[in-house]
Parts: structure tokens; sequence; C-alpha cells
């Protein structure tokens, strides 16, 4: 008998920046830490001064290690920007802030890395420096990168969210690697052995469709006992530009419409209270849903929202 609610549950969870980040914390919170991994999105990735910056990565370490910055969601709390400013007294480019404790990580990565170990070896040996227990592993070791098309031209993930603000209006997406990038053993080892998969609300266009976009992911998922929790909440991205990317593409900004993009991989939808009245239209496309507050205003709101989805997930299992 165990102890805990969840002490034999095996989780995946499938993450990729801040939303994603909060409710790995959550599921970190009520799992024992052997049984949960967290694969992360790369295609956010990029090379600045020579350093491989990891954001998404990152995102998921820092908050899982309990240092991420509460204003942002990303960096580190309490972080100093030196570097930064006398980058721009130098007047070399500066439109990414990369704090200076930050910027430790991305030099600790890149000498590794040019060390020969892959990203996944990296990654592990940050977790273990960051004292974290749950598992964070990139989905591939492969390059990986998202390039949005444009109203003003093809631009590179981090040119069109942080340089362009996410100004320019998106026609579409490239991901450039994925002819060759394949999902790293770890990662297949862990959906073979997980009970449920939790998609955590992180953008299905940008964060989640380039881990489900790796060669044999799909198929693999397609087999096991899945939930996603909503990344929209009264049309609104909880973070970042899904809304505006859905309506750019002249589709809807709803939760319906980010199901959707999972269909046919999802048993289970966790939609907001709020957006309750729509609750038809998500079983419509053959799918379970349970409503909550997905917020997750605080840490006690991540466990919470992070137990709830877990009994969802044994409630379909059981069906
Ligand atoms: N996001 C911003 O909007 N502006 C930044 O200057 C910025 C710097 C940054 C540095 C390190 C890091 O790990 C993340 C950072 N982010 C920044 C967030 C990042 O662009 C996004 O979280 C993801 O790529 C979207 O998921």
């Amino acid at each position: 008998m165990a102890l805990n609610e969840f002490d034999d549950l095996k989780i995946v969870a499938l993450a990729g920046g801040v939303g994603g980040a909060k409710l790995a914390h959550g599921l970190a919170g009520v799992l024992p830490p052997e049984n949960l991994t967290v694969i992360v999105n790369v295609a956010d990735d990029f090379e600045l001064y020579g350093l491989t910056i990891c954001p998404d990565l990152d995102t998921v370490m820092y908050t899982l290690a309990g240092i991420a910055s509460p204003e942002t969601g990303w960096g580190i709390a309490g972080d100093t920007f030196h570097c930064m400013e006398s980058l721009i007294q130098l007047s070399a480019p500066a439109w990414f802030r990369l704090g200076d404790r930050d910027l430790a990580t991305h030099l600790a990565r890149t000498r590794r890395l040019w060390d020969g170990e892959t990203l996944t070896q990296v990654t592990r040996h940050l977790c273990a420096s960051l004292g974290i227990g749950p598992r964070i592993l990139p989905c591939t070791d492969d390059l990986l990168r998202t390039i949005v098309e444009t109203d003003e031209g093809d631009l590179e993930f981090q040119e069109y969210f942080v340089r362009r603000k996410c100004d320019p209006a998106v026609r579409g997406f490239i991901l450039r690697g994925k002819e060759a990038a394949l999902p790293t053993r770890e990662f297949l080892a862990a959906l073979e052995e997980a009970d449920a998969v939790v998609f955590c609300p992180s953008n299905p266009l940008v964060s989640l469709g380039p881990i489900l976009a790796l060669p044999g992911v799909r198929e693999r998922i397609a087999g096991a006992n899945t939930v996603a929790v909503t990344p929209i909440i009264g049309g609104r991205a909880v973070k970042g530009p899904l809304a505006k990317m859905f309506s750019e593409l002249g589709r809807e900004s709803s939760a319906v419409e980010a199901a959707r993009e999972y269909r046919p991989l999802l048993r289970g939808f966790v939609l907001d209270r709020e957006d309750a009245s729509r609750t038809g239209e998500i079983e419509s496309l053959g799918m379970r849903v349970e409503t909550a507050d997905t917020l997750m205003r605080d840490e006690p709101g991540r466990r919470e929202l992070a137990a709830r989805v877990l009994r969802f997930a044994q409630s379909l299992a059981a069906e």
C-alpha cells in the first residue's frame, strides 16, 4: 500500500517555458522525484556570443530548483545584469537579457557541449548541481529550431519572441532540423514506463509541437493515457503569444482550438472553469473534460492543479 496517493504513478510531463514549468513544479510537489520525468522543448534554443542558450530547459530547471525569477518566470531570482550593462556600453547586442548568474549556466553548458557531452548529459549535470530531484530531459540531443514565418519574413524564434516582441504577424512555422532530429533514448524509455503523459499548459504550436514532431513520438504517445491542461483561459493565452498566433493563422483563440491541435492524442483535457461552457465542444473531439482553476497563482495552486490532473488521469485509466 502506497503511503502517498500518487506514490505508484510514473509520469512523463511535456513542457515548454513558464506555464509548463509551473505545472511541472506542481507535479514535483506531489510525486516522488524518481516518478517524474519532464521532457522539454529545445526548438526555442539559440546561440548568442558563442553560447548555447536553452531558455525552456533553464526555465524548467530554475523553477524546479526554486530559484526562478518570480517577476518574469524565466531567469534567476535576484540576478544582476552587470554583464548586460557593459555590453550596452560596448554597443554590443543586448536585446536578450542574460543575468550574471544565468550566464554561468550558459557558460557551463557550452563548455560541456564543446567537450563532447550531449545536451541530455549536460542537463543531468546541471540539475544535479542545482539539487533537482525529478529528471529533466531535452526532447532531442539533435538540432531542432523553430523558424517563425511572418509578414516581415522568416525569423528565428527568439528574434521573433524577444527582439521583435511577437509583433510581426505569424503566417506559419518551419521546424528546422526535424528531418534528422531524433527523440532521445531516455525520452522514449520514459514514455515506455509512464502510467500517464501530461501535456503541460504550454504553447501547442511552438512549445509542445516540436516535441510531438520528433519521429515516433506521436505513435508512442497515441497508446498512452494522456491529459492536457489548457494553455488558454477565456480566449487569452495564460502567457505568451498563443492567442495572437491562433488569430493570425485564422483560427479561433480558444481552449477548444488548443484541444483540437492535440487531437487525436488526448484522452483528457483540463479546461479552466471560466471556459466551462465549451465542455461539450471539446468532448465532441473525443476527449473527457475536467474543469478546474488552471491559473496556478502560487505554489499551493501548482500542487493543487497537479493533483487534480493526476486524479483525472487515474480516473481515465480506470475506464
Ligand atoms: N524573454 C523575454 O521576453 N526577454 C528576454 O530578454 C528574455 C531573456 C531570457 C534569458 C534566459 C532565459 O532562459 C529566458 C529568457 N527569456 C526572455 C524567456 C524566453 O525567451 C522564453 O521563455 C521562451 O523561449 C518561450 O518559451
